[in-house]
């Protein structure tokens, strides 16, 4: 098992005991026999297609992709996505898309039932407006952190078709900025019931997904004076989907 694998297992396992849309056909309401998931269980980017399908109640084949190790790195999958990464959703017509935003997008515009992209322009723009914030200063940070923390990650400190080493010296900056989410975070919450407004959005996934993420990666729990936080944490994680 190679480093990443390892570490992205721990960190973001899927919960037990609950369903998620493994295959086609298990009792979803819509599903799909011809698009596929290539995914890992412990990637949180693959987790937040998971969640998404789950909401969605959408059933796909979801393919486990592993990177491996060595020479062997990713073996097939290379074919299929050459920037190496998970996830990637392949149409019936063997397009790859990679990029979660691109993949709810496909699956949002397929099937708009119980939109999560927003269902007005006026939505749309803010749930995409929270989302990037919630991925660009709270999911990117823990990332960043947990990347730069891990000494044999054999150059892959940075997940693109280039190798970086790794530089321990920006994990504490990551620690840093992801308190700091947490707090905007409670302060957005205090203003809203869900992150971008009324309605459970993909901006409460990425959300939620990197809140589990730091208190794995560095147990940064959320901070009891955060009671808008903590109060929309406990909502959220109640649902089903979240265990995907
Ligand atoms: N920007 C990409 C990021 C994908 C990504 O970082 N995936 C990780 C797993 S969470 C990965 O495949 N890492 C393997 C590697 O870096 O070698 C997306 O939105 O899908």
């Amino acid at each position: 098992m190679s480093a990443i694998t390892s570490t992205f297992r721990s960190l973001s396992e899927p919960r037990p005991n609950r369903g998620l849309p493994r295959s086609s056909n298990t009792g979803s309401h819509a599903s799909s026999n011809t698009l596929k998931l290539y995914q890992f269980a412990g990637s949180p980017n693959s987790r937040r297609v998971r969640i998404f399908l789950a909401e969605k109640e959408l059933g796909l084949t979801l393919v486990p992709a592993d990177p491996g190790k060595g020479e062997q790195r990713w073996g097939a999958y290379r074919l299929i996505n050459p920037r190496q990464m998970v996830p990637a959703l392949v149409l019936e017509d063997g397009t790859a898309i990679g990029e979660v935003p691109a993949i709810w997008r496909y699956l949002e515009e397929t099937y708009p039932t119980k939109p999560l992209l927003g269902a007005t322009p006026k939505e749309k723009a803010l749930v995409s407006m929270w989302e990037r914030r919630a991925e660009l200063e709270g999911f990117v940070a823990v990332m960043e952190g947990v990347r730069n923390n891990i000494p044999d990650l054999e150059g892959r400190a940075i997940a693109d078709p280039h190798d970086y080493e790794p530089i321990p010296a920006l994990v504490e900056r990551s620690k840093l900025r992801v308190a700091n989410f947490l707090s905007d975070l409670d302060a957005r919450l205090a203003d809203s019931p869900f992150v971008a407004g009324d309605q459970f959005s993909v901006a409460d996934i990425t959300a939620l997904v990197t809140v589990d993420f730091a208190a794995k990666a560095f147990a940064i729990s959320t901070p009891k004076e955060h009671r808008a936080l903590t109060r929309w944490y406990e909502a959220v994680s109640a649902r089903p989907s979240i265990s995907a």
